[in-house]
């Protein structure tokens, strides 16, 4: 029973090993781009086979004798080419939509790209999006009354708030750029400041 058990301990060390091997791969793709490595090609050429007969020798005796065959064969060659590695890079500038569900501690960076937060309010809560500029998107859900709070033309802050079945979902804008702010009293400005479509329904 005692090696039964050592058998099946071995084979599921070695199932962990491959296991942490698959995981090595997942590193070499980044979150940019893939990187596909492909194996050095190996040609194996077998030697080549040279079979020279012995030869034949008749004395005046009568007596003939045939000296042994020689057979010579040559060395294997293996050829191993280069490996090759191709890096494919995808550039989608931070591009992303992000479902606004609940409240956030710490403000979502819109600095990182262009993103788009889509609301539907199911419930009350403030979400926090520091960095808001041309590019980002804030679209509601279907049927939600959307309005902008803008109590400074110069402190970069800008309350967004869009109200569904008594639910308000206020998205709760800093660092938004001075140009900006000062420009913004609802939400057609909102839409002029940041582009069309910014700020939807
Ligand atoms: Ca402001």
């Amino acid at each position: 029973m005692k090696k039964y058990f050592m058998m099946f301990g071995a084979a599921g060390l070695l199932a962990g090993f491959l296991m942490i091997a698959g995981c090595g791969d997942d590193s070499t793709i980044s979150a940019t781009g893939t990187t596909v490595t492909t194996a050095a090609a190996t040609t194996t050429t077998a030697g080549a086979t040279t079979t020279t007969a012995g030869a034949t020798t008749t004395t005046a005796g009568g007596t003939t004798t045939t000296a042994a065959a020689t057979t010579t064969t040559a060395a294997v060659t293996t050829t191993t080419g280069a490996t090759t590695t191709t890096t494919t890079t995808t550039t989608t500038a931070g591009a992303v939509t992000v479902p606004v569900t609940a409240t956030n501690a710490v403000p979502y960076n819109a600095a990182s790209g262009a993103v788009t937060f889509t609301i539907t309010p199911t419930t009350t809560f403030t979400y926090n999006v520091a960095g808001f500029a041309a590019g980002d998107k804030i679209t509601f859900g279907a049927g939600t009354a959307v309005g902008v709070t803008n109590t400074s033309a110069t402190d970069g802050i800008i309350d967004v708030i869009g109200t569904l079945n008594g639910n308000a979902v206020t998205v709760h804008l800093t660092g938004v750029a001075v140009a900006s702010d000062g420009a913004i009293f609802g939400v057609n400005s909102f839409n002029t400041a940041f582009g069309a479509g910014s700020l939807l329904p």
